[in-house]
């Protein structure tokens, strides 16, 4: 095998967003795209000379080929080990664990996580850092500007890794080991739960459903939650991870995981169901009857976490990201807890949770974590979930009220307009950045603004600032209403308008969300003129 120095030219729009760079598959599949990115990465970290990496996906068409490349790429440029999960699979939160257990340098993951996958859908590229987790802006951005000045990449000349053969195999100087993806991350989660509780709520008769959506966490799922928590087979749906997640969009929500939905409100459906995306991060809480808002999760979360054995010694704060609802602001006044607000992605709660200053984190986009690992973790949140019922013996319905009655209930939505020309998005955002300084006391359908802003945030580990964050406005009535522009999306623009209300009456907690927020969407809509802007008259997903 030889190392062939190629050399390329830059290609334009190399720069990661929320989370890692995100682009059509064929856009990924074209010519050096995916060495461009991954040489600048290399570059951007300081070089993988004699380094360990972590390296995995969700099992998304064109994964597959990516690793091969990446892996020669790797050995080109000196790398010691690569660590790759049995297939070239890795889910997020299980790929961030195996950094921070082998003390690797860093990971790559392959996904662009709830985005649909297959040649004509979403490719995804993220780098994670020693601590395992997303990379910092100051380094994405470093990414963004190597690709731009590149003009060569090394790459070895060399046969595919057999990727399904657990064990060591040599690529030149590079020592590939390929790894089972599921059992380091179930061991983490035997460490933090009580299984033997969960395990008698299940022998008890208490039902569950888990919709893997045809995504990576098909074999974590079944692994945990059918063979060592005991429930019967075929608890977990859609198991098998598919490159195009059976033609879906692995995005855990009531809109895309509709099957899960209709079994949980049917007359005999089950006591429990949750649902993960394409990754393996994101998680979404149903219980008979009764779907939990991701906002609320979170609440709840923190406020009975103790309930777990890995969170018995209490929590050192919370954090959520800034368009969350403020329902867990509530939990962590009450309990005398650090409380922080980030902008979106999961890479803001990296400094906070490395300094111990949080436990858990979350956001409303149906991601909640902790300081096991460094990303969000859709199992993770299931398993606290059902280890705090075990513990309670409670229903999820019961749960939510109770907690509803003791801290009020914020009620919560999103709508998500998608795929909007990219030029009339920014010009809302726009507008209404002018708008901004002239708001407080103005009224929008009948609600006076307090306050409003465009979200800065300053943080407090390592003082570095991320302005322009979304468009922030609170009514005298203590509703919100937040504006801002995805950066995940792969075509156009899309607006993400998130709304929020507070009720502490009990006698009002059993509203259907669209209903108790009307008032607030009214507002939102005579502020911002989305209609107009958009040229929608309704959004594309409601959550
Ligand atoms: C979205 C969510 C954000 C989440 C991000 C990555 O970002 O809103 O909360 O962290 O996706 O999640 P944006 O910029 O499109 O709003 V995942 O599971 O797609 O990695
Ligand atoms: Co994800």
């Amino acid at each position: 095998s030889q190392i062939l120095t190629v050399p390329t030219q830059p290609i334009e729009g190399q720069k990661p967003g929320t989370s890692g760079l995100r682009k059509k598959t064929r856009i990924f599949m074209g010519r050096h795209y995916l060495e461009n990115f991954t040489q600048s990465l290399f570059d951007a970290v300081g070089g993988v000379q004699d380094k360990v990496l972590v390296l995995g996906g969700d099992g998304r068409f064109f994964n597959d080929r990516a690793v091969q490349v990446i892996l020669r790429m790797a050995a080109a440029s000196g790398a010691a080990r690569v660590i790759v999960g049995q297939g070239g699979i890795l889910s997020t939160p299980a790929a961030s664990h195996l950094i921070r257990l082998r003390g690797a340098d860093g990971g790559i993951i392959l996904s662009a996580s709830h985005n649909p996958g297959g040649i004509d859908e979403d490719f995804g590229m993220k780098y994670n850092g020693a601590n395992g987790g997303p990379a910092p802006e100051s380094l994405t951005d470093k990414m963004f500007a190597r690709s731009q000045e590149l003009t060569e990449y090394r790459i070895l000349e060399a046969q595919d890794i057999e990727l399904n053969r657990l064990g060591e195999q040599a690529l030149a100087g590079l020592v590939v080991e390929v790894v089972d993806p599921v059992a380091d991350y179930a061991t983490l989660m035997e460490s933090l739960f009580d299984f033997d509780a969960i395990r008698s709520l299940i022998a008890g008769g208490t039902r569950l459903s888990f919709d893997a959506m045809h995504a990576v966490t098909g074999p974590y799922a079944r692994e945990i939650i059918e063979t060592r928590l005991g429930a019967p087979k075929g608890t977990v749906l859609n198991a098998q991870p598919l490159p195009d997640f059976g033609g879906g969009h692995p995005d855990p929500n009531p809109v895309w995981a509709k099957e899960l939905m209709d079994q949980m409100f049917a007359a005999d459906g089950p006591d429990f169901g949750a649902a993960s995306d394409g990754d393996g991060d994101r998680n979404m809480i149903v219980g008979k009857g009764a779907y939990v808002s991701p906002s609320d999760s979170l609440a709840i979360l923190a406020a009975n976490a103790r309930l777990a054995p890995g969170y018995a010694k209490g929590l050192a704060g919370v954090a959520r990201s800034m368009p969350t609802s403020r329902a867990v602001d509530r939990v962590a006044a009450k309990a005398g807890l650090e409380c922080h607000e980030t902008p979106t992605g999961w890479k803001f709660f990296g400094n906070l949770l490395d300094a111990g200053r949080v436990t858990l984190c979350g956001e409303e986009s149906f991601g909640t974590g902790s300081d096991h690992v460094r990303e969000k973790d859709g199992l993770w949140a299931v398993l606290l979930w059902l280890n705090i019922l075990a513990v309670k013996r409670q229903s999820v319905a019961e749960l939510l009220r109770e907690h509803w009655a003791e801290y009020g209930r914020t009620y919560y939505s999103r709508h998500d307009y998608e795929a909007v020309a990219s030029d009339r998005a920014n010009a809302l955002v726009e507008r209404l950045r002018g708008l901004l300084a002239g708001l407080p006391g103005q009224s929008f359908a009948g609600l006076t603004v307090e306050a409003a802003d465009d979200f800065a945030y300053l943080d407090p580990v390592d003082g570095s600032t991320s302005k322009q964050q979304g468009i922030r406005v609170l009514f005298t009535n203590g509703a919100r209403v937040v504006m801002r522009l995805s950066g995940t999306g792969t075509e156009g623009a899309t607006l993400r308008v998130y709304l929020e209300s507070y009720e502490t009456d009990p006698a009002q907690h059993g509203l259907d969300a669209q209903e108790a927020l009307a008032p607030v969407i009214a507002a939102a809509e005579e502020l911002a003129q989305i209609r107009d802007f958009t040229g929608r008259s309704q959004p594309d997903v409601t959550t």
